[in-house]
């Protein structure tokens, strides 16, 4: 029977729990070592069970793979080694059997150098494509326009001898910019969406979609002066009338800017990703690749403001990880002693806010970081540009090491650990990227079987918004938001309330709400045995202790 996949009152997207798949670390159905489509399609059951939504699936496009699929050569064809094109039909369609939508990735801040436009763009001047690309000349000492760095390393700036010109990479030299300023860029851009939406996929995630707009002479990349003009050109173009879901993925946007995107009457986006609470989780002095500077007092206040902000209008996304972030219970939680115990607290504490879950492969059996020992286990273009960088100005290997582990991407890239034989499940040859040695301890078999599991409680916690419509209307508000230890929140429809508490620490902690003293309700899920159904204030919490809490549950 097929799950019902329209909710009467609200767009489906607002009630429904979201499931990132990174594709080559997911399932290998064909022994080769690489993730694929068929491997997805043989593992939809488990998203089923779990009560997801919708997957929003990193890119499967062609490509020569340089950053896994973010640099893409053709946007109408799959990937070789994911598939083909049927594959991606069926994909759709076994999905859409079980109540899930398929979101594409969309990346067109840039493509690959492999491209047949970059190839023709920069082979010669005198074609379309040469414009959809940024060309500038050599300055006047004969060098590039400016001094811009790469992100994964390197001059922005490249040079092409063909053409006596330099073209601008914001993440590489592999992955060149298109440029939007260029009408016929943008319509196949529009072209290319269309035809996949007409394919019947779910929506789009909007890779980098915060960089399009960007003004180059004036050395303004995120939140560029054209932005807006052009997401709301491709949402007439593309969105507008589709019941689709859109989410940008927008390191720059702040509370007071998010509104641009996801406002009722901007018709753009229906949600961003926001990255300001992972991004105050990295060392001020370091950055990314020092240590994990957390504080949950910053953590709660930076959700509280996205809360606030989007509370009437916009929407938000509420998640912890994905393929660019480090596992949740290593960065957030103790993935020692408590494992379980704290991927269950993070998971309810988020879920529980006002907006969409997303929920990252491996997230649900709580896998923990990478802790790689050896350069070669590393495969992340990224994670490579800082080791040259941080080799070139002296820093010692030791330390390289410790910050991949702490922030690298590898760390979410493991092969997904589906059970305890000697490559997880993932494949049955040895994977692209070495499997986490916990894997015969920590796995999907394992989780599921036990009563206590994190899937469980992740099953159980993505049933709650589809029983309570307070969890998707509710307004929402912060309590002790000074506390060091407890992230609470009171959410709030019409006359019933909910609290949701977490005990962020492996110390005994209390919460302390005293106008829910003496309330009667009932515990809707909690990680530990023996939470009570009456509320005593103030009410010890145990090391991670979670729980959501409901009051007047017949209301
Ligand atoms: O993870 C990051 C934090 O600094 C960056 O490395 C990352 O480039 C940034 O999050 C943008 O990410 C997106 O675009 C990149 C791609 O490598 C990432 O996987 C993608 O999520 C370029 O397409
Ligand atoms: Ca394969």
């Amino acid at each position: 029977m097929s799950t019902e996949i329209h909710s009467n009152s609200q767009p489906w997207w607002k009630t429904a729990t979201g499931y990132q798949i990174y594709p080559r670390s997911f399932c290998d159905s064909n022994s080769d070592g690489i993730g694929d489509l068929k491997g997805i399609v043989s593992k939809l059951d488990h998203l089923k069970d779990l009560g997801i939504g919708f997957v929003w699936l990193s890119p499967v496009y062609a490509s020569p793979m340089r950053d896994n699929g973010y640099d893409i050569s053709n946007y109408r064809d799959i990937a070789s080694e994911f598939g083909t094109l049927d594959d991606f039909q069926e994909l759709i369609v076994a999905a859409k059997d079980r109540g899930i939508r398929i979101v594409m990735d969309l990346v067109v801040n840039h493509c690959s150098d492999e491209h047949e436009w970059f190839r023709k763009a920069s082979a010669s001047t005198d074609c379309a494509e040469h414009e959809y690309f940024y060309w500038r000349a050599q300055n006047e000492d004969g060098g590039p326009p400016d001094d811009q760095r790469a992100e994964f390393g390197g001059p922005a700036w490249i040079w092409v001898e063909a053409v006596g010109k330099y073209y601008y990479g914001h993440f590489g030299p592999q992955q060149p910019d298109l440029n939007w300023q260029n009408p016929e860029l943008r319509q196949e851009v529009y072209d290319m969406m269309n035809w996949w939406l007409d394919m019947g996929i779910g929506g789009f995630r909007m890779d980098v979609i915060d960089l399009i707009g960007k003004d180059l002479d004036a050395r303004c990349y995120a939140e560029g002066p054209y932005l807006h003009g052009f997401i709301k050109e491709m949402h007439q173009n593309c969105l507008a009338g589709r019941d689709v879901l859109t989410v940008g993925e927008t390191w720059s946007a702040r509370p007071h800017t998010a509104l641009n995107y996801c406002g009722a009457d901007r018709h753009e986006l229906d949600m961003v990703f926001n990255f300001n609470h992972v991004e105050a989780a990295w060392d001020p002095v370091n950055g990314r690749f020092g240590q994990n500077c957390f504080d949950l007092v910053r953590h709660k206040s930076i959700l509280n403001d996205w809360q606030i902000a989007l509370a009437h209008d916009g929407w938000n996304s509420l998640y912890l990880s994905n393929h660019d972030l480090p596992r949740p219970v290593s960065t957030f939680g103790d993935d020692t002693t408590y494992r379980k115990r704290s991927a269950k607290m993070l998971a309810l504490t988020m879920h529980l806010m006002k907006g969409t879950p997303y929920v990252y492969q491996g997230e649900e059996i709580g896998m923990t970081n990478a802790n790689f020992t050896s350069l070669e286990q590393f495969r992340d273009i990224e994670t490579f540009g800082q080791y040259r960088e941080q080799t070139e100005a002296g820093v010692p290997f030791d330390a390289f090491l410790a910050g991949a582990n702490v922030n690298g991407r590898d760390n979410a890239r493991t092969p997904m650990q589906w059970d305890g034989s000697e490559f997880a499940g993932f494949s049955d040859v040895t994977p692209w990227i070495d499997v986490n040695d916990n894997a015969h301890e920590i796995n999907v078999v394992m989780d599921r079987e036990d009563a206590n599991g994190v899937f469980e409680f992740y099953h159980r916690m993505i049933q709650l918004r589809k029983d309570l419509p307070l969890v998707t209307k509710g307004s929402f508000r912060l309590l002790c938001p000074d506390d060091p230890q407890v992230f609470a929140y009171l959410r709030e429809l019409d006359d019933q309330q909910m609290l949701v508490v977490g005990n962020f620490t492996s110390d005994a902690a209390e919460l302390d709400a005293p106008e829910l003293s003496g309330l009667s309700g009932k515990v809707l899920l909690s990680n530990i045995e023996g939470r009570m159904d009456n509320l005593e204030m103030p009410a010890k919490l145990a090391p991670y202790e979670a729980f959501a809490w409901l009051q007047n549950p017949e209301g």
